[in-house]
């Protein structure tokens, strides 16, 4: 492959390795960490545990870049740099970036090998870190490499640490770079991606291409990249529906998709907990399915009560970044026990006690653990054709104003309470923590094109013919005046999840209100979060007028229109 050895003659490596895929390529690489001192291995089986360097643990959105030949094609919620000017500044940052390191060549698969919605990856790095989590997250080696071979289109990823080893220089244990650049073309379908190591920056298969990259390609050929969990969920009647449903980063995703239902005879299967792809099949039905390989979840406040599944996932072939340390070597975080053990080792490496004043696992803190692993993992998870989805779910992490659960009136409508999704701020990406923000389809760092004309491609999804799925937005996060949670959570979203069921059914009633259908009643405890508060619902339309007033005349006008209807109907 030429590009290989152009990227190599850029890079400097001392060396090339092209990577198999293979259980004896994961051991040498794991063996050689441990040696290192980049990995330690745990006491759980076949599990390691990574930790970062304290500047470099969460995605870093100022620093991500997509790079079109008109400005106008990004829009105002990404940042743009021209091609050319990009790749110089690109090549001079790459210059010799490998040297005293290895190149790793690691082909790949988002979604099963041969699948009609497959999509082909082939990342370079000179990170074994990412090698070892690109293989639970990926389906990578030989087959995938085949496939390219045989002429499959491919997104190229190049991703450095950004730190070259001088001669005898003894590395560090998580070697990044200040500066930072993740850098997306999507004409070309490359991602380049320099100086940090870790999670979305560096996993170039995950949201650099599954998302960023895959959305554009989704515009162009009229399917969808989203960033959805997907789940089955069975009713009492053996009756399954499958859902979608959208929230920001660490917003509960990996719980909702395996949630423990609390209700008798209603199940909820896994799919996936962070990606989808979507696309109208023949008949119409919107078939999804999950590119990725592998979990990549938030570790803090998973445990046995709040997600027993996830707890069964990891306890196996998991690395664990930046979680706590344990004295016997095994992982702990906040929220896994209610009583912290004695003592630990913190994120940082530091001895830590339950009197210590910081946190022992970063918030941030992640297990990356392989998908067939999960315990309620559904019996079609792996269907290539992929699962048809009936309800479309938007969520934020939002204390006032949003009710549990709403259900949009029509396509359109759904698609304004995507567009409207708005989230308090959290661990997943640098910066301020629980900053209410707009974060439209929760695609705002994920959106590879303007998001005006994204939301312009939602609306012209609906077809006649087409099976258009239910969309509903919902709340799990509204606290009362103390600030505590007024909902549940967890196993009892069940309740929820069930109304809508019932709904797409077309078997309970609902509320007719402006801004959609709403239960009439779920159970008196929670009359609270199901009321409208009208006020703040049209200032919030205000709010919301002003944001969308970024998009210019880009903004669609159905959705200024649909707006307006919600005002009228509010005033
Ligand atoms: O770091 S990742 O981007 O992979 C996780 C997330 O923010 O959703
Ligand atoms: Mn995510």
């Amino acid at each position: 492959m030429k590009f290989v050895e152009e990227i190599k003659a850029l890079c400097l490596p001392d060396k090339v390795v092209i990577c198999d895929g293979s259980v004896e390529e994961f051991q040498k690489i794991t063996e050689m960490m441990c040696r290192n001192k980049s990995l330690i291995r745990l006491k759980r089986e076949g599990s390691f545990y990574a930790r970062t360097d304290p500047d470099d643990v969460a995605r870093n959105e100022e620093c991500v870049f997509i790079c079109t030949d008109d400005e106008d094609d990004v829009g105002p919620t990404n940042h743009w740099v021209a091609p050319q000017e990009m790749k110089k500044r690109l090549h001079q940052l790459f210059r010799g970036c490998m040297k005293g390191r290895t190149m790793y060549v690691i082909p790949y698969s988002m979604g099963v090998i041969g699948s009609p919605m497959a999509k082909y990856g082939i990342e370079i790095t000179d990170s074994p870190y990412v090698v070892i989590n690109m293989h639970i997250m990926t389906r990578m080696g030989v087959a995938a490499l085949n496939e390219i071979e045989k002429g499959a289109k491919f997104c190229l990823g190049v991703h450095s640490v950004g730190r070259p080893l001088e001669e005898g220089e003894v590395d560090v244990f998580w070697p990044c770079c200040d500066e930072k650049v993740i850098a997306h073309f999507p004409k070309t379908k490359e991602v380049w991606s320099f100086g940090s190591g870790y999670g979305g920056n560096a996993l170039i298969g995950k949201k650099c291409f599954a998302l960023r990259i895959a959305s554009t390609m989704a515009r162009d050929e009229g399917w969808m990249a989203e960033h959805m969990l997907i789940m089955g969920v069975t009713n009492p009647q053996g009756v399954k529906k499958y859902f979608a449903a959208s929230f920001p980063s660490s917003c509960g995703k990996t719980n909702l998709a395996m949630m423990k239902s609390s209700l008798p005879g209603w199940d909820v299967t896994c799919v996936g907990d962070d990606i989808a792809w979507m696309k109208f099949d023949e008949e119409g039905v919107l078939r999804a399915i999950n590119p990725e390989n592998g979990f990549f979840g938030v570790a803090p406040g998973t445990s046995l009560k709040t997600n027993p599944s996830a707890m069964r996932l990891i306890e196996k072939n998991t690395i664990f970044t930046n979680v706590a340390l344990s004295d016997d070597g095994d992982v702990w975080w906040e929220g896994m026990t209610e009583k912290p053990p004695a003592s630990l080792t913190d994120w940082r490496g530091n001895p830590w006690t339950p009197e210590s004043h910081t946190l022992a696992a970063h918030p941030n803190s992640r297990f990356t653990a392989p998908v067939d692993q999960c315990p309620v993992l559904d019996d079609r998870a792996f269907d290539p054709e992929g699962v048809p989805i009936e309800g479309i779910i938007f969520g934020g992490r939002r204390s006032t104003l949003q009710p549990l659960v709403v259900q949009a009136k029509n396509w359109q409508q759904g698609v304004l309470f995507g567009a409207g999704l708005t989230s308090e701020t959290t661990a997943a990406a640098k910066g301020a923590v629980g900053q209410l923000r707009h974060d439209p389809f929760a695609m705002l760092p994920f959106c590879g094109y303007n998001m005006a004309h994204y939301f312009s491609h939602w609306l012209s999804l609906e077809k006649p013919g087409r099976k258009m799925p239910q969309i509903f937005s919902v709340n799990w996060f509204r606290k009362d005046r103390e600030g505590k949670f007024l909902w549940p959570g967890f196993g009892e979203n069940i309740r929820v999840i069930k109304w809508m069921f019932e709904r797409i059914e077309e078997k309970v009633p609902a509320k007719d209100e402006a801004i959609g259908y709403l239960p009439v009643t779920l159970d008196t405890a929670v009359e609270k979060l199901l009321t409208v508060d009208r006020l703040g619902y049209l200032d919030n339309i205000q709010q919301e007028r002003e944001y969308f007033s970024l998009f210019g005349d880009q903004m669609p006008k159905e959705l200024m229109r649909e707006l307006d209807e919600m005002e009228k109907g509010l005033s």
